[in-house]
Protein backbone atom coordinates (compact mmCIF):
# COMPACT_ATOMS: atom_id res chain seq x y z
CA UNK A 1 0.00 0.00 0.00
CA UNK A 2 1.87 3.28 -0.68
CA UNK A 3 2.90 5.14 2.28
CA UNK A 4 1.14 8.51 1.15
CA UNK A 5 -2.57 7.53 1.62
CA UNK A 6 -4.34 8.44 4.69
CA UNK A 7 -5.38 4.87 6.26
CA UNK A 8 -8.84 6.65 6.35
CA UNK A 9 -10.82 3.18 5.72
CA UNK A 10 -8.49 0.76 8.10
CA UNK A 11 -10.87 -0.45 10.07
CA UNK A 12 -13.40 -0.90 7.37
CA UNK A 13 -14.67 -3.90 5.70
CA UNK A 14 -16.43 -2.80 2.80
CA UNK A 15 -18.27 -4.24 -0.58
CA UNK A 16 -19.48 -1.99 -3.23
CA UNK A 17 -22.17 -3.21 -4.98
CA UNK A 18 -21.27 -3.38 -8.96
CA UNK A 19 -25.04 -2.38 -10.11
CA UNK A 20 -24.89 1.06 -11.93
CA UNK A 21 -21.37 2.26 -11.47
CA UNK A 22 -19.80 0.73 -14.78
CA UNK A 23 -16.86 -1.45 -14.72
CA UNK A 24 -14.21 1.69 -14.44
CA UNK A 25 -15.75 3.43 -11.55
CA UNK A 26 -16.07 0.05 -9.52
CA UNK A 27 -12.51 -0.27 -10.01
CA UNK A 28 -11.59 3.18 -9.29
CA UNK A 29 -13.62 3.08 -5.91
CA UNK A 30 -12.36 -0.30 -4.90
CA UNK A 31 -8.48 1.04 -5.55
CA UNK A 32 -9.36 4.07 -4.01
CA UNK A 33 -10.48 1.97 -0.64
CA UNK A 34 -7.27 -0.49 -0.86
CA UNK A 35 -5.21 2.44 -1.39
CA UNK A 36 -6.69 4.13 1.56
CA UNK A 37 -6.63 1.02 4.15
CA UNK A 38 -9.66 -0.90 3.80
CA UNK A 39 -10.56 -3.87 2.55
CA UNK A 40 -12.65 -5.19 0.25
CA UNK A 41 -14.97 -7.65 1.11
CA UNK A 42 -15.03 -10.09 -1.36
CA UNK A 43 -16.22 -13.86 -1.75
CA UNK A 44 -15.20 -14.33 2.06
CA UNK A 45 -15.75 -18.16 3.32
CA UNK A 46 -16.17 -17.50 6.74
CA UNK A 47 -18.11 -14.74 8.58
CA UNK A 48 -17.07 -11.50 7.95
CA UNK A 49 -19.77 -8.54 8.05
CA UNK A 50 -19.34 -6.01 5.95
CA UNK A 51 -19.06 -2.26 7.91
CA UNK A 52 -20.14 -0.48 4.74
CA UNK A 53 -22.07 -1.32 1.36
CA UNK A 54 -21.25 1.44 -0.99
CA UNK A 55 -23.96 2.11 -3.63
CA UNK A 56 -24.20 4.30 -6.76
CA UNK A 57 -27.26 6.66 -6.83
CA UNK A 58 -29.18 5.11 -9.12
CA UNK A 59 -29.47 1.87 -6.96
CA UNK A 60 -32.09 4.01 -4.83
CA UNK A 61 -34.82 3.81 -7.47
CA UNK A 62 -34.45 0.14 -7.07
CA UNK A 63 -34.28 -0.84 -3.55
CA UNK A 64 -35.90 -4.17 -3.80
CA UNK A 65 -33.16 -5.49 -6.53
CA UNK A 66 -30.78 -4.19 -3.95
CA UNK A 67 -32.12 -5.88 -1.24
CA UNK A 68 -32.61 -9.24 -2.92
CA UNK A 69 -29.42 -8.73 -4.14
CA UNK A 70 -28.24 -8.54 -0.76
CA UNK A 71 -29.66 -11.58 0.45
CA UNK A 72 -27.68 -13.75 -1.94
CA UNK A 73 -24.65 -15.68 -0.77
CA UNK A 74 -21.40 -14.72 0.54
CA UNK A 75 -20.88 -11.54 2.46
CA UNK A 76 -22.42 -10.55 5.09
CA UNK A 77 -24.15 -7.69 6.55
CA UNK A 78 -26.18 -6.68 9.38
CA UNK A 79 -28.12 -4.42 11.39
CA UNK A 80 -25.05 -2.49 11.73
CA UNK A 81 -23.90 -2.36 7.87
CA UNK A 82 -24.26 0.86 6.42
CA UNK A 83 -25.80 1.09 3.10
CA UNK A 84 -24.14 4.49 1.54
CA UNK A 85 -23.77 6.45 -1.83
CA UNK A 86 -20.78 6.49 -3.05
CA UNK A 87 -20.57 10.45 -2.20
CA UNK A 88 -20.19 9.32 1.25
CA UNK A 89 -16.61 7.61 0.55
CA UNK A 90 -15.87 11.04 -1.96
CA UNK A 91 -16.04 12.89 1.06
CA UNK A 92 -14.05 10.60 3.12
CA UNK A 93 -11.62 11.00 0.68
CA UNK A 94 -11.45 14.66 0.47
CA UNK A 95 -11.69 14.98 4.64
CA UNK A 96 -8.98 12.61 4.89
CA UNK A 97 -10.75 11.15 7.67
CA UNK A 98 -13.96 8.38 7.84
CA UNK A 99 -16.86 11.11 7.47
CA UNK A 100 -20.12 10.38 8.82
CA UNK A 101 -22.08 8.35 7.01
CA UNK A 102 -26.04 9.91 8.17
CA UNK A 103 -26.40 12.12 5.44
CA UNK A 104 -25.28 9.75 2.32
CA UNK A 105 -27.37 6.41 4.16
CA UNK A 106 -29.97 4.50 2.01
CA UNK A 107 -32.39 2.76 4.30
CA UNK A 108 -33.06 -0.76 3.56
CA UNK A 109 -35.19 -1.50 7.00
CA UNK A 110 -33.25 -4.70 7.69
CA UNK A 111 -34.73 -7.80 9.56
CA UNK A 112 -32.02 -7.37 12.45
CA UNK A 113 -32.74 -11.50 12.94
CA UNK A 114 -31.35 -12.08 9.52
CA UNK A 115 -27.80 -11.91 8.31
CA UNK A 116 -28.08 -10.79 5.20
CA UNK A 117 -25.28 -12.16 2.20
CA UNK A 118 -24.12 -10.30 -0.36
CA UNK A 119 -22.95 -11.76 -3.95
CA UNK A 120 -19.73 -10.41 -4.75
CA UNK A 121 -17.61 -10.96 -7.33
CA UNK A 122 -14.07 -9.90 -7.51
CA UNK A 123 -11.09 -8.44 -5.61
CA UNK A 124 -9.07 -9.96 -3.11
CA UNK A 125 -10.20 -13.21 -1.95
CA UNK A 126 -7.90 -13.78 0.63
CA UNK A 127 -9.02 -11.40 3.53
CA UNK A 128 -10.78 -14.19 5.58
CA UNK A 129 -8.00 -16.69 4.54
CA UNK A 130 -5.68 -14.62 6.09
CA UNK A 131 -7.31 -13.14 9.03
CA UNK A 132 -6.52 -15.89 11.34
CA UNK A 133 -9.99 -15.41 12.63
CA UNK A 134 -13.64 -16.46 11.07
CA UNK A 135 -15.48 -13.99 13.39
CA UNK A 136 -17.37 -11.09 12.09
CA UNK A 137 -14.97 -8.25 11.80
CA UNK A 138 -17.58 -6.00 13.48
CA UNK A 139 -17.46 -8.47 16.22
CA UNK A 140 -13.36 -8.57 16.38
CA UNK A 141 -13.24 -4.50 15.51
CA UNK A 142 -10.95 -4.21 18.56
CA UNK A 143 -8.33 -6.60 17.85
CA UNK A 144 -5.78 -5.26 15.34
CA UNK A 145 -5.21 -7.57 12.58
CA UNK A 146 -1.35 -6.81 11.27
CA UNK A 147 -1.94 -7.10 7.04
CA UNK A 148 -0.79 -10.48 6.21
CA UNK A 149 1.47 -10.80 3.50
CA UNK A 150 -0.64 -13.01 1.21
CA UNK A 151 -3.12 -9.82 1.71
CA UNK A 152 -0.58 -7.16 0.43
CA UNK A 153 0.02 -9.48 -2.21
CA UNK A 154 -2.88 -9.55 -3.54
CA UNK A 155 -3.32 -5.84 -2.71
CA UNK A 156 -0.40 -5.13 -5.48
CA UNK A 157 -1.91 -7.33 -7.58
CA UNK A 158 -5.07 -5.76 -7.82
CA UNK A 159 -3.60 -2.10 -8.38
CA UNK A 160 -1.71 -3.76 -11.17
CA UNK A 161 -4.66 -5.12 -12.73
CA UNK A 162 -6.31 -1.53 -12.53
CA UNK A 163 -3.70 -0.19 -13.62
CA UNK A 164 -4.56 2.15 -16.23
CA UNK A 165 -8.14 2.16 -16.17
CA UNK A 166 -8.23 5.46 -13.75
CA UNK A 167 -6.90 7.01 -16.99
CA UNK A 168 -9.08 5.74 -19.45
CA UNK A 169 -11.66 6.95 -17.21
CA UNK A 170 -10.34 10.06 -17.21
CA UNK A 171 -9.80 10.70 -20.72
CA UNK A 172 -12.91 9.30 -21.38
CA UNK A 173 -14.89 11.84 -19.68
CA UNK A 174 -12.37 14.19 -20.76
CA UNK A 175 -12.73 13.36 -24.58
CA UNK A 176 -16.49 13.73 -24.04
CA UNK A 177 -16.26 17.13 -23.23
CA UNK A 178 -13.73 17.64 -26.01
CA UNK A 179 -16.15 16.41 -28.55
CA UNK A 180 -19.29 18.85 -27.17
CA UNK A 181 -17.30 21.20 -27.46
CA UNK A 182 -15.75 20.73 -31.27
CA UNK A 183 -19.00 19.91 -32.39
CA UNK A 184 -20.28 23.38 -30.68
CA UNK A 185 -17.39 25.03 -32.50
CA UNK A 186 -15.74 25.84 -29.26
CA UNK A 187 -12.22 24.44 -30.87
CA UNK A 188 -11.17 26.80 -28.25
CA UNK A 189 -11.97 24.76 -25.19
CA UNK A 190 -11.74 21.35 -26.88
CA UNK A 191 -8.27 21.78 -27.75
CA UNK A 192 -7.66 22.77 -23.38
CA UNK A 193 -8.92 19.43 -23.33
CA UNK A 194 -7.18 17.83 -26.21
CA UNK A 195 -4.02 19.05 -24.75
CA UNK A 196 -4.74 17.70 -20.84
CA UNK A 197 -5.62 14.25 -22.50
CA UNK A 198 -2.64 14.18 -24.43
CA UNK A 199 -1.00 15.06 -21.04
CA UNK A 200 -2.49 11.98 -19.49
CA UNK A 201 -1.26 9.55 -22.42
CA UNK A 202 1.97 10.96 -21.59
CA UNK A 203 2.26 10.66 -17.92
CA UNK A 204 2.50 7.00 -18.50
CA UNK A 205 1.67 6.11 -14.83
CA UNK A 206 -1.57 5.07 -12.93
CA UNK A 207 -3.03 8.85 -11.64
CA UNK A 208 -4.90 8.53 -8.46
CA UNK A 209 -4.75 11.58 -6.99
CA UNK A 210 -4.76 15.76 -7.29
CA UNK A 211 -1.39 16.04 -7.18
CA UNK A 212 -0.20 13.34 -9.80
CA UNK A 213 -1.70 15.85 -12.22
CA UNK A 214 -1.25 19.32 -10.89
CA UNK A 215 2.07 19.28 -11.80
CA UNK A 216 1.86 18.30 -15.89
CA UNK A 217 2.42 20.10 -18.30
CA UNK A 218 -1.53 21.97 -20.32
CA UNK A 219 -3.21 20.73 -16.82
CA UNK A 220 -4.39 24.08 -14.91
CA UNK A 221 -5.69 24.19 -11.63
CA UNK A 222 -9.31 24.04 -13.32
CA UNK A 223 -8.43 21.05 -15.19
CA UNK A 224 -6.70 19.29 -12.38
CA UNK A 225 -9.74 20.01 -10.29
CA UNK A 226 -12.20 18.25 -12.81
CA UNK A 227 -9.80 15.44 -13.01
CA UNK A 228 -10.11 15.01 -9.19
CA UNK A 229 -13.56 15.00 -9.35
CA UNK A 230 -13.67 12.19 -11.94
CA UNK A 231 -11.09 10.03 -9.11
CA UNK A 232 -13.71 10.79 -6.35
CA UNK A 233 -16.81 10.21 -8.34
CA UNK A 234 -15.58 8.28 -11.15
CA UNK A 235 -17.71 10.91 -13.67
CA UNK A 236 -17.98 14.74 -14.48
CA UNK A 237 -20.97 16.34 -13.27
CA UNK A 238 -20.45 18.84 -16.41
CA UNK A 239 -20.49 15.60 -18.56
CA UNK A 240 -24.06 15.28 -17.96
CA UNK A 241 -24.63 18.37 -18.00
CA UNK A 242 -23.25 19.30 -21.44
CA UNK A 243 -23.43 15.52 -23.33
CA UNK A 244 -27.42 15.26 -22.05
CA UNK A 245 -28.31 18.72 -23.42
CA UNK A 246 -30.44 18.05 -26.37
CA UNK A 247 -28.98 20.67 -28.70
CA UNK A 248 -25.24 19.35 -27.76
CA UNK A 249 -26.83 15.92 -29.09
CA UNK A 250 -28.45 16.72 -32.29
CA UNK A 251 -25.41 19.59 -32.80
CA UNK A 252 -23.06 16.26 -32.39
CA UNK A 253 -24.72 14.20 -34.58
CA UNK A 254 -25.15 16.40 -37.24
CA UNK A 255 -20.96 17.40 -37.13
CA UNK A 256 -20.39 13.36 -37.53
CA UNK A 257 -22.07 13.63 -41.35
CA UNK A 258 -18.89 13.90 -43.60
CA UNK A 259 -18.64 17.63 -45.00
CA UNK A 260 -20.86 19.42 -42.05
CA UNK A 261 -19.19 21.91 -39.30
CA UNK A 262 -20.58 23.55 -36.48
CA UNK A 263 -22.07 26.16 -37.93
CA UNK A 264 -24.12 24.47 -40.26
CA UNK A 265 -25.57 21.79 -37.77
CA UNK A 266 -26.53 24.24 -35.70
CA UNK A 267 -28.54 26.06 -37.90
CA UNK A 268 -30.19 22.87 -38.88
CA UNK A 269 -30.90 22.52 -35.01
CA UNK A 270 -32.03 26.31 -35.62
CA UNK A 271 -34.16 24.99 -37.88
CA UNK A 272 -36.02 22.57 -36.01
CA UNK A 273 -33.94 19.19 -37.55
CA UNK A 274 -33.51 16.71 -34.29
CA UNK A 275 -32.76 13.24 -36.45
CA UNK A 276 -30.79 12.32 -39.85
CA UNK A 277 -33.99 11.35 -41.06
CA UNK A 278 -34.59 15.16 -40.82
CA UNK A 279 -32.30 16.16 -42.39
CA UNK A 280 -32.47 13.81 -45.69
CA UNK A 281 -35.98 14.84 -46.07
CA UNK A 282 -35.50 18.34 -45.23
CA UNK A 283 -32.37 20.03 -45.04
CA UNK A 284 -31.04 21.36 -48.29
CA UNK A 285 -27.71 19.46 -48.56
CA UNK A 286 -24.63 19.73 -50.21
CA UNK A 287 -23.41 16.99 -52.55
CA UNK A 288 -21.00 15.84 -49.82
CA UNK A 289 -22.97 15.88 -47.14
CA UNK A 290 -25.63 13.80 -49.08
CA UNK A 291 -22.78 11.13 -49.35
CA UNK A 292 -21.53 11.87 -45.86
CA UNK A 293 -25.66 10.86 -44.84
CA UNK A 294 -25.83 7.85 -47.32
CA UNK A 295 -23.20 6.51 -45.97
CA UNK A 296 -23.03 7.70 -42.47
CA UNK A 297 -22.53 4.27 -40.59
CA UNK A 298 -20.50 2.88 -42.57
CA UNK A 299 -17.86 5.63 -42.82
CA UNK A 300 -18.60 6.19 -38.52
CA UNK A 301 -17.57 2.05 -38.01
CA UNK A 302 -13.64 2.04 -37.90
CA UNK A 303 -11.62 -0.94 -39.70
CA UNK A 304 -9.13 -3.10 -38.55
CA UNK A 305 -5.47 -2.84 -40.19
CA UNK A 306 -5.92 -6.25 -42.13
CA UNK A 307 -8.74 -4.38 -43.74
CA UNK A 308 -6.55 -1.51 -44.22
CA UNK A 309 -3.96 -3.80 -45.78
CA UNK A 310 -6.28 -4.67 -48.41
CA UNK A 311 -7.98 -1.55 -49.76
CA UNK A 312 -4.07 -0.08 -49.90
CA UNK A 313 -2.74 -3.00 -51.65
CA UNK A 314 -5.61 -1.92 -54.39
CA UNK A 315 -4.86 1.11 -54.80
CA UNK A 316 -0.98 0.15 -55.07
CA UNK A 317 -1.96 -1.81 -57.69
CA UNK A 318 -3.71 0.66 -59.88
CA UNK A 319 -0.76 3.40 -59.22
CA UNK A 320 2.07 0.99 -59.75
CA UNK A 321 0.14 0.35 -63.20
CA UNK A 322 -0.01 4.09 -64.06
CA UNK A 323 3.18 4.52 -63.33
CA UNK A 324 5.80 2.02 -61.82
CA UNK A 325 8.27 4.53 -60.24
CA UNK A 326 5.95 5.94 -57.48
CA UNK A 327 6.61 5.15 -53.55
CA UNK A 328 3.50 4.33 -52.07
CA UNK A 329 2.73 3.85 -48.58
CA UNK A 330 0.32 3.77 -45.34
CA UNK A 331 0.27 6.79 -43.26
CA UNK A 332 -2.20 8.57 -41.04
CA UNK A 333 -3.40 6.27 -37.59
CA UNK A 334 -2.64 2.61 -39.73
CA UNK A 335 0.88 3.89 -39.37
CA UNK A 336 0.69 5.15 -36.25
CA UNK A 337 0.29 1.59 -34.87
CA UNK A 338 -3.23 1.95 -33.95
CA UNK A 339 -5.32 -1.22 -33.79
CA UNK A 340 -8.28 0.22 -35.50
CA UNK A 341 -8.56 3.12 -38.49
CA UNK A 342 -11.33 5.73 -39.13
CA UNK A 343 -9.99 5.76 -42.74
CA UNK A 344 -7.35 4.75 -45.23
CA UNK A 345 -4.79 7.47 -45.78
CA UNK A 346 -2.28 6.78 -48.73
CA UNK A 347 0.48 8.56 -49.52
CA UNK A 348 2.09 8.42 -52.88
CA UNK A 349 5.37 9.95 -53.59
CA UNK A 350 6.13 10.92 -56.97
CA UNK A 351 10.20 11.91 -58.75
CA UNK A 352 10.23 15.51 -60.00
CA UNK A 353 9.89 14.10 -63.67
CA UNK A 354 6.48 12.25 -63.00
CA UNK A 355 3.30 14.98 -63.82
CA UNK A 356 1.39 16.20 -60.90
CA UNK A 357 -2.01 14.72 -62.92
CA UNK A 358 -0.41 11.27 -62.36
CA UNK A 359 -3.29 11.04 -59.67
CA UNK A 360 -6.03 11.78 -61.60
CA UNK A 361 -4.84 8.71 -63.50
CA UNK A 362 -4.80 6.70 -60.51
CA UNK A 363 -8.26 7.59 -59.57
CA UNK A 364 -9.75 7.27 -62.63
CA UNK A 365 -8.31 3.43 -63.10
CA UNK A 366 -9.59 2.64 -59.33
CA UNK A 367 -13.20 4.06 -60.41
CA UNK A 368 -12.91 2.10 -63.71
CA UNK A 369 -12.96 -1.11 -61.78
CA UNK A 370 -15.76 0.29 -59.26
CA UNK A 371 -13.08 -0.23 -56.14
CA UNK A 372 -14.15 3.75 -56.03
CA UNK A 373 -17.58 4.45 -55.73
CA UNK A 374 -17.85 8.10 -54.69
CA UNK A 375 -15.73 11.23 -54.92
CA UNK A 376 -15.95 13.91 -51.98
CA UNK A 377 -13.23 16.22 -52.89
CA UNK A 378 -12.14 14.86 -56.37
CA UNK A 379 -8.94 16.72 -56.58
CA UNK A 380 -7.31 19.57 -54.49
CA UNK A 381 -3.88 21.50 -55.22
CA UNK A 382 -1.96 22.60 -52.76
CA UNK A 383 0.86 23.95 -53.74
CA UNK A 384 3.10 21.20 -55.17
CA UNK A 385 0.81 18.50 -53.42
CA UNK A 386 -2.34 16.89 -54.65
CA UNK A 387 -5.26 15.11 -52.44
CA UNK A 388 -7.82 13.26 -53.41
CA UNK A 389 -10.91 12.40 -51.02
CA UNK A 390 -13.67 10.08 -51.71
CA UNK A 391 -15.29 6.40 -51.08
CA UNK A 392 -14.16 2.71 -52.11
CA UNK A 393 -15.63 -0.49 -51.60
CA UNK A 394 -13.72 -3.82 -51.73
CA UNK A 395 -15.42 -6.75 -53.82
CA UNK A 396 -17.30 -9.39 -51.67
CA UNK A 397 -20.39 -8.83 -50.47
CA UNK A 398 -20.25 -7.83 -46.67
CA UNK A 399 -17.57 -5.20 -47.43
CA UNK A 400 -18.32 -1.77 -46.45
CA UNK A 401 -18.06 1.78 -47.82
CA UNK A 402 -14.34 2.87 -46.22
CA UNK A 403 -12.93 6.47 -46.94
CA UNK A 404 -10.02 6.95 -49.08
CA UNK A 405 -7.69 9.73 -48.75
CA UNK A 406 -4.39 9.60 -51.22
CA UNK A 407 -1.77 12.32 -50.96
CA UNK A 408 0.14 13.51 -53.82
CA UNK A 409 3.72 14.87 -52.75
CA UNK A 410 6.72 15.20 -54.83
CA UNK A 411 10.25 13.74 -53.53
CA UNK A 412 11.30 17.29 -52.47
CA UNK A 413 8.74 17.24 -49.77
CA UNK A 414 8.47 13.88 -48.78
CA UNK A 415 9.87 13.59 -45.60
CA UNK A 416 7.72 17.04 -44.00
CA UNK A 417 4.96 15.71 -45.89
CA UNK A 418 4.97 11.93 -44.70
CA UNK A 419 5.09 13.37 -41.06
CA UNK A 420 2.33 15.22 -41.52
CA UNK A 421 -0.41 13.02 -43.25
CA UNK A 422 1.38 10.22 -40.19
CA UNK A 423 -0.11 12.67 -37.58
CA UNK A 424 -1.84 12.49 -35.59
CA UNK A 425 -3.51 16.29 -35.77
CA UNK A 426 -2.40 16.85 -32.19
CA UNK A 427 1.09 16.05 -32.54
CA UNK A 428 1.14 17.82 -35.44
CA UNK A 429 -0.06 20.97 -33.79
CA UNK A 430 2.34 20.72 -31.10
CA UNK A 431 5.25 20.33 -33.48
CA UNK A 432 4.57 23.30 -35.33
CA UNK A 433 4.00 25.29 -32.34
CA UNK A 434 7.45 23.98 -31.02
CA UNK A 435 9.08 24.82 -34.46
CA UNK A 436 7.27 28.57 -34.72
CA UNK A 437 9.14 28.76 -30.69
CA UNK A 438 12.64 28.55 -32.42
CA UNK A 439 11.89 30.59 -35.00
CA UNK A 440 10.80 28.02 -37.55
CA UNK A 441 7.93 27.31 -39.49
CA UNK A 442 7.05 23.36 -40.39
CA UNK A 443 4.26 22.49 -42.96
CA UNK A 444 3.25 19.72 -44.87
CA UNK A 445 5.70 20.93 -47.63
CA UNK A 446 9.32 22.16 -46.08
CA UNK A 447 10.80 22.95 -42.79
CA UNK A 448 11.46 26.77 -42.77
CA UNK A 449 14.73 28.46 -40.61
CA UNK A 450 14.88 31.88 -39.94
CA UNK A 451 11.46 32.77 -39.92
CA UNK A 452 10.74 36.56 -38.41
CA UNK A 453 6.97 36.68 -36.45
CA UNK A 454 5.26 40.06 -35.80
CA UNK A 455 2.76 38.47 -33.29
CA UNK A 456 0.89 35.72 -35.51
CA UNK A 457 1.85 37.25 -38.76
CA UNK A 458 4.94 35.64 -40.66
CA UNK A 459 6.88 38.83 -41.80
CA UNK A 460 9.74 36.79 -43.22
CA UNK A 461 9.37 33.58 -44.47
CA UNK A 462 12.73 32.46 -43.82
CA UNK A 463 14.55 29.80 -45.86
CA UNK A 464 14.22 26.03 -46.43
CA UNK A 465 16.01 23.91 -44.16
CA UNK A 466 17.01 20.66 -46.33
CA UNK A 467 15.30 17.42 -44.77
CA UNK A 468 15.58 14.06 -46.64
CA UNK A 469 14.25 12.31 -43.61
CA UNK A 470 11.94 12.53 -40.75
CA UNK A 471 14.94 12.12 -38.31
CA UNK A 472 16.56 14.95 -40.46
CA UNK A 473 13.12 16.54 -39.72
CA UNK A 474 13.39 16.23 -35.54
CA UNK A 475 17.43 16.88 -35.68
CA UNK A 476 17.03 19.88 -36.49
CA UNK A 477 14.14 21.39 -34.43
CA UNK A 478 16.55 19.83 -31.51
CA UNK A 479 14.12 17.04 -30.59
CA UNK A 480 14.93 13.70 -29.97
CA UNK A 481 13.19 11.73 -32.83
CA UNK A 482 9.58 9.33 -32.04
CA UNK A 483 8.59 6.71 -34.36
CA UNK A 484 4.82 7.20 -35.43
CA UNK A 485 3.24 5.15 -32.85
CA UNK A 486 4.53 7.99 -30.24
CA UNK A 487 3.24 10.80 -31.92
CA UNK A 488 -0.46 9.35 -30.69
CA UNK A 489 -0.16 12.70 -28.67
CA UNK A 490 1.18 15.83 -27.95
CA UNK A 491 5.06 17.00 -28.20
P1 LIG B 1 -8.33 8.05 -38.21
O1 LIG B 1 -8.36 8.19 -39.69
O2 LIG B 1 -8.06 6.66 -37.78
O3 LIG B 1 -9.52 8.63 -37.55
O4 LIG B 1 -7.10 8.94 -37.67
P2 LIG B 1 -5.98 9.70 -38.51
O5 LIG B 1 -5.52 8.84 -39.64
O6 LIG B 1 -4.96 10.18 -37.56
O7 LIG B 1 -6.75 10.99 -39.03
P3 LIG B 1 -7.15 11.44 -40.49
O8 LIG B 1 -8.36 12.28 -40.36
O9 LIG B 1 -7.21 10.30 -41.43
O10 LIG B 1 -5.96 12.41 -40.92
C1 LIG B 1 -4.71 11.94 -41.40
C2 LIG B 1 -3.62 12.85 -40.91
O11 LIG B 1 -3.76 14.19 -41.36
C3 LIG B 1 -3.63 12.99 -39.42
O12 LIG B 1 -3.06 11.88 -38.79
C4 LIG B 1 -2.82 14.23 -39.23
C5 LIG B 1 -3.15 15.08 -40.43
N1 LIG B 1 -3.99 16.20 -39.94
C6 LIG B 1 -3.51 17.29 -39.26
N2 LIG B 1 -4.51 18.13 -38.96
C7 LIG B 1 -5.64 17.57 -39.39
C8 LIG B 1 -6.98 17.97 -39.32
O13 LIG B 1 -7.34 19.03 -38.80
N3 LIG B 1 -7.89 17.13 -39.84
C9 LIG B 1 -7.51 15.95 -40.40
N4 LIG B 1 -8.44 15.15 -40.89
N5 LIG B 1 -6.23 15.56 -40.49
C10 LIG B 1 -5.31 16.35 -40.00
O14 LIG B 1 -2.35 17.47 -39.00
MG1 LIG C 1 -6.83 8.28 -41.14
Amino acid sequence: MPSEYELIFSDCYIYVYPVGLGKKRLSLFETQIINHGGKLINEPKGNLVATHIVVDDSVTQNIEKLKADLNNENCKCNERTKVVRTQWLSKCLKEKKLAETCEYEVSLSYDKNIIHHVNTKNFLTSIQENSSSSESVQETNDTQLSPPKKLKADIAQTLRATMGQHNQLIIGELQKLADAFRSSGDQWRAHGYDKAISAIKAYGKEITKFEDVASLPNIGQRMAAKIQEILEFGKLRKVDEICNDEKVKVVELFTKVWGVGPATAESWYLQGYRTLNDLLTKANLTKQQKIGLKYFDEIQDSMSREEVESIFAVVREAALMVEPSLKIMLVGSYRRGKEMCGDVDVLIVKEDNVAKDILTCIITQLKETGFITDDLVSMETNGNQKKYLGLCRLPGENCKHRRLDIFLVPQSEFAPAIMHYTGGALFNRSIRIFAAKKDMSLSEHSLMGGVVREGKNIINQGYVIPTPTEESVFEHLGLQYRPPEDRNHSL
